[in-house]
């Protein structure tokens, strides 16, 4: 089951919000004992050493011009002093300290005390802190933050030794392209919640004619005595701000289950398919004591729709849809993965302006602010867990593995723009232990959530183990690049047959979840020849022939281009400065490709 709740951190009549973003003092620590034998974290960290500004969030890596930062394997250090106003104190505020996420290990101490441990990226984790702080005073918090990636982390790498003239060094190694970008990467905020909280909401939404339905379950945190009163009163308000359904429940149990039935119900569709896309509510949750009154306050978005699937169609409100979309990472230039409203708020215009419904958010969990853009402009999301060429397949990982799954649903649940949940790319489905591996994974997800399952499968993965555990089949294939690159003319067939021997063997809906071309921007070779942008203009055109067909075919469901925008990757003889298979560049300018695609998926969006 689900434990602790981690709603996003909300302003309301009842709870104080403040981000700690900014500068904070970092260091690198290349011996991974030090910081912990001189116990860096009990004084300020200039104390033990020298410290440089670091931005938060943000990666470390590319913030400096030094090269050992850049591929530091192991330890860095981070810390920054903030102040908590006594009035906290006297209104008897619990307050809690969140990370919204830290590649990959974070260790977290308030004054010197510890208090987190967080293994795994991209997932936000936080702590009830108000026993360790000083009110009216001067607070300081250290984070040591470790990259490293072995066999039993997720995703996996392996660290190994080089020989130098100054001797043995440690290097990372991984089998992604992706570049292991490292640091504090998502905001980190301190907030407040009244003694009494609102620890988590869940809701479910149904359709039934024009009434809208939604199932909604409260649960509580901090209750002591059980002779305080407790009632929860639950407003839907539609984007007006009316209340147009609402309960009240008086309890004193641990939660508040109900069902508030919403008459001509506006429902949430996705980008093109509604004059309105991403139409939210919110779930206005208020929490009062017969002793202390108001207690707590929480208004989440909800979008009212269903997710139904059969052997060949995904159904959004019952209607199939087809998804035309990208794989993409969090990546630019400078910051790595760390948070950046301005390349989010730009890629989203972007993905608009080319027409897109949909992206996959591969190969890990994106940041909340990120996924809650996809709700609010109807954007479908494929949600992948950080699980990348899943290989040694050992019970410490599946663990980890499993709990990856479990955060990201926990954060995940109640947004409408996720229609499936991807729980990897490209596992080692080829080896046997993979089989009870997937099967372990895939009843786990289902015991916690509804969402159809998918992984994104890749070129040589065996066809009955790869695919019988998923509701949905997701591959990718590299037809004219890694296979037979410069020869188009295989695409369609290839396409084709094997999306169709997908569907044989399975019977289930099937899309391509990754394909494309590098393409470097302004290399003209014509007649098409690889690397140019005719090229990527020749490779995409000869796969929109192989889906047009399939398309006529029903269990066909969607397109995905890789990749988004070109992106940063580990230092290999296949990249020039990175992976180059984006539409548009690393600082989102479009490829000649982009207006080709944009024509396609406008007319895909009004013809179906
Ligand atoms: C893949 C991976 C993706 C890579 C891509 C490529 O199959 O899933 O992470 O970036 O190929 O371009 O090599």
């Amino acid at each position: 089951c689900l434990s602790q709740g981690i709603l996003y951190p909300q302003d309301s009549e009842t709870r104080q919000v403040r981000k700690i973003d900014g500068i904070w003092h970092f260091r690198v620590s290349n011996d991974s004992l030090l910081g912990f034998r001189q116990r860096w974290y009990s004084e300020p960290l200039s104390k033990s050493g020298s410290v440089i500004p670091m931005p938060v969030p943000s990666s470390y890596n590319d913030i400096t011009v030094e090269k050992n930062i850049r591929e530091h394997v192991g330890l860095v250090w981070y810390e920054r002093t903030f102040y908590v106003p006594d009035t906290w104190r006297k209104q008897a505020y619990r307050v809690w300290l969140r990370f919204g996420s830290v590649h990959y290990i974070a260790q977290v101490w308030v004054n010197g005390q510890k208090v987190m441990y967080h293994e795994i990226g991209h997932l936000p984790f936080q702590r009830e802190i108000t026993s360790v702080l000083h009110f009216g005073a001067e607070n300081r918090v250290t984070v040591a933050v470790d990259n490293t990636l072995t066999s039993s982390t997720v995703p996996q790498g392996y660290v190994d030794k080089i020989h130098t003239m100054d001797g043995v060094k440690t290097v990372q190694r991984y089998s992604f392209d992706f570049f292991n970008y490292a640091g504090i990467h998502r905001s980190v905020h301190l907030y407040t919640t009244p003694q009494i909280y609102i620890d988590d909401i869940t809701v479910e939404t149904d359709i039934s004619g024009t009434t809208g339905i939604v199932y909604y379950n409260v649960s509580l945190g901090g209750l002591q005595s059980s002779n305080d009163e407790i009632s929860c009163r639950v407003d839907l308000l539609d984007s007006d701000g009316v209340s147009v359904a609402h309960n009240t429940v008086v309890d004193n149990d641990n939660g508040f289950i109900g069902k508030l039935d919403v008459p001509d119900a506006k429902l949430w569709w996705p980008y093109l398919v509604d004059p309105n896309p991403g139409y939210l509510y919110k779930l206005e949750v208020r929490l009062s004591s017969a002793q202390w009154g108001l207690e707590d306050v929480y208004r989440l978005p909800v979008g009212i729709r269903t997710i139904h699937w059969t052997n060949v169609s995904l159904l959004i409100n019952d209607k199939p849809v087809y998804l035309r979309g990208f794989g993409r990472h969090e990546d630019s230039d400078i910051r790595g993965k760390g948070l950046d409203m301005a390349l989010v708020t730009k890629d989203y215009n972007l993905l608009k302006w080319i027409g897109a419904n949909s992206y996959r958010t591969s190969h890990y969990p994106y940041a909340e602010e990120i996924m809650d853009f996809a709700d609010e402009q109807g954007i479908m999301i494929i949600d992948e867990c950080p699980s990348v060429d899943t290989d040694k397949f050992s019970p410490e990982l599946l663990k980890k593995h499993k709990d990856s799954l479990t955060e990201l649903i926990q954060r995940d649940k109640n947004r409408p723009s996720v229609i499936m949940w991807s729980v990897a790319n490209e596992p080692r489905t080829q080896y046997k232990e993979a089989d009870g591996y997937f099967k372990s994974i895939v009843d786990h997800v289902k015991s916690l959530d509804n969402r159809p399952i998918t992984a994104a499968i890749a070129q040589g993965a065996d066809y009955e183990n790869a695919g019988k555990h998923m509701d949905i089949i997701g591959f990718n294939r590299y037809n004219g690049w890694y296979t037979d690159p410069g020869k188009t003319e295989i695409i369609q067939l290839n396409v084709e047959a094997e999306a169709e021997q997908w569907h044989k063997k399975h019977n289930k809906p099937v899309i391509l979840m990754e394909y494309g071309a590098d393409t470097m921007i302004g290399l003209h070779l014509y007649p098409q020849y690889i690397w140019s942008e005719e090229y990527q203009i020749e490779l995409l055109s000869e796969h929109f022939k192989a889906f047009d067909n399939l398309r006529k075919k029903d269990f066909f469901i969607g397109e995905m281009i890789w990749n988004f925008a070109d992106f940063k990757t580990d230092q290999s003889t296949t990249r020039v400065g990175g992976n180059r298979k984006g539409i548009f560049t690393r600082d989102r300018q479009p490829k000649s490709a982009a207006y080709h695609v944009r024509k396609r998926y406008f007319q895909l969006a009004f013809e179906i």
